[in-house]
Formats: structure tokens, sequence, C-alpha cells
């Protein structure tokens, strides 16, 4: 897809893998043709369109054969919730990786929206959001996520990693009047937080939810939240520079269970000796 940007002013404000869910009798294959066809949630309309290649049916309509390509996703009216450019011309961007129809579907069936739009966006796009208070998703590794003015929500889940987020422009500076959250459905892991105020761990996504994260730039984040249920590990680690990290001004919220830790791991580059400074939460760290 490679750069994906959300709309202004489009309802509902909901990610791509939060338009449709593989639970049964919960949506229908709509549109069908050899170049795409929907999947229609049947609660309200909203639709992801998978667009693909010498794409074949089986006599329940359910596709057979052929490669997708990339997938938008739209509301009951049409209008796409974001623009994707599968072809933005830019050399750190990758292109949509073509899937088998029948991988696709499987993926979506079994494990759900968000692994199969990762088979699609395994690679490294650009996600953009729009001058209003955004909820945005993004899929796989090494993919740079931008907010830009608003309240917006970062939705990260299973298999992204390396993901560099911007709660606002790349270079505006941080604004008291934004507040941006990154909330964790899943284990990832992040490469940079820049101007997000709050991290959350879902209620909803997989039962584990664990983020890894760079600790430069951390201090914009002011409160993590936990989970109501569930494990939450939260692991800050550096190879090749000193560690400064001071937990102890976070606010911590729904926090403090014996399945919510933080972990600490500096200088795992054993060649160096780094002058490493860590002040621990309240709560159970591992340092
Ligand atoms: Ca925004
Ligand atoms: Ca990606
Ligand atoms: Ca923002």
């Amino acid at each position: 897809m490679a750069q994906i940007t959300y709309r202004a002013g489009v309802i509902p404000r909901i990610t791509f893998d939060e338009v449709v869910s593989p639970t049964p009798g919960s949506f229908r294959i709509a549109d069908t043709s050899a170049t795409g066809f929907t999947i229609v949630n049947l609660a309200n309309g909203y639709r992801l369109v998978v667009e693909g290649a010498n794409l074949q049916y089986d006599v329940n309509g359910i596709p057979s054969q052929g490669t997708v390509t990339a997938v938008r996703a739209e509301n009951a009216e049409g209008d796409p919730i974001a623009d994707v450019n599968t072809t933005p011309g830019r050399p750190d961007l990758n292109t949509p990786t073509s899937v088998a129809v029948t991988t696709f579907m499987s993926e979506f069936a079994t494990k759900g929206t968000r692994a199969a739009l990762t088979l699609v966006y395994a690679g490294k796009d650009q996600v953009t959001g729009s001058e209003e208070g955004d909820r945005m998703a993004t899929y796989g590794a090494g993919d740079v996520m931008i907010g830009l003015e608003g309240n917006d929500t970062f939705v990260i889940g299973d298999g992204v990693a390396d993901v560099t987020i911007y709660g606002m422009g790349l270079f505006d500076d941080d604004s008291a009047s934004q507040v941006d959250t990154v909330e964790v459905t899943g284990s990832v892991s992040i490469r940079s937080l820049n101007a997000i105020d709050r991290i959350k761990f879902a209620d909803g996504g997989s039962a584990t939810k664990a983020v890894q994260i760079n600790p430069f730039n951390f201090s914009d984040v002011d409160a993590i939240e936990g989970s109501s249920l569930g494990v939450n590990t939260l692991l800050f680690t550096l190879a090749n520079e000193a560690m400064e990290l001071d937990l102890s001004k976070k606010a911590f919220t729904n926090w403090g269970r014996d399945d919510q830790t933080i972990r600490v791991v500096a200088n795992t580059n054993t060649s160096l000796i780094l002058d490493d400074h860590v002040v621990g939460s309240a709560f159970n760290d591992s340092i």
C-alpha cells in the first residue's frame, strides 16, 4: 500500500482491521469480479474493498483462486476511510505484497482481519492522519505513522515491529493542546515515539500484550494505562547508547497486577561500558 492517508470528516473513525471481523454470520462477500471483491460487515455496511488479479469464486461465491494485491476500507456510504496510494514512487516505501487469495481468506478466518492485512502490508508503509483526531492502524514492520493535528490514536497490534510514531507533524514542536495515544492490542516493537502522550494497553485484541520500546523520545509520554485483563509487558531496551529513563514521573493507571511487568534492559552491546541512568516506577520493575 505504501502510503495510507486517513481522511478528515469520514464517519466512523475506525482502523482498517476494525471494519469487519471474521465471526461467522457477521459478514458477507459481495461485488465479486476478476479484479476484486468486498467483505461487508452485515451490522453496519462498512466494508473492506479487496483488489486482486485473476480472481475466481466457488459455487458459494467464496474466493477460490487468484491473488490479492491491495485492501482498502469504506464506510456504508462508500466513502474511503483512508486514501491508499499503492505506487507512491518513494524508494523508502514498499508496494503491497501480492498474496494468494486462499491464503488471505484463511488468515482472515483463523487469525483475524489484522493478520490478513499484515500479509498484504508487511513491508514499509507510511500512514498519515488528517488535521482532525484520527484513529489509525498500521501493519507489518518498519512503518512510519504521522498523526498531524488533533487527538490521535495509533492502534498497533501483533505483527507490528520497528514502528516510528509521530503524534503531530514531523517537524512540529510538542503541544499540550493535543493528546496523542498509542493503543497496543498485541505484541509489538517501537523504534521511536515522538510527541506521544499516552500508551494504553487495549482491553480487546490478543490476550498477551507486550511493547518493546527504544526509550529515546519516551520523555513525552506522561501516562501508561494497563488493560483490564491479561498479560501486559513494557520492555525498554537499548544496545549502544546510555539509557536515560525515569519511570517514577509516569502516571500508571490500571497497573499493578502480577501479570503486568516493566523490564529495563540497558547496554545489550556487551563490548561497551555505558553510563546508564534508570529510575524505576512504584510497580513491579525488573532492571
Ligand atoms: Ca490527526
Ligand atoms: Ca507495513
Ligand atoms: Ca495529533
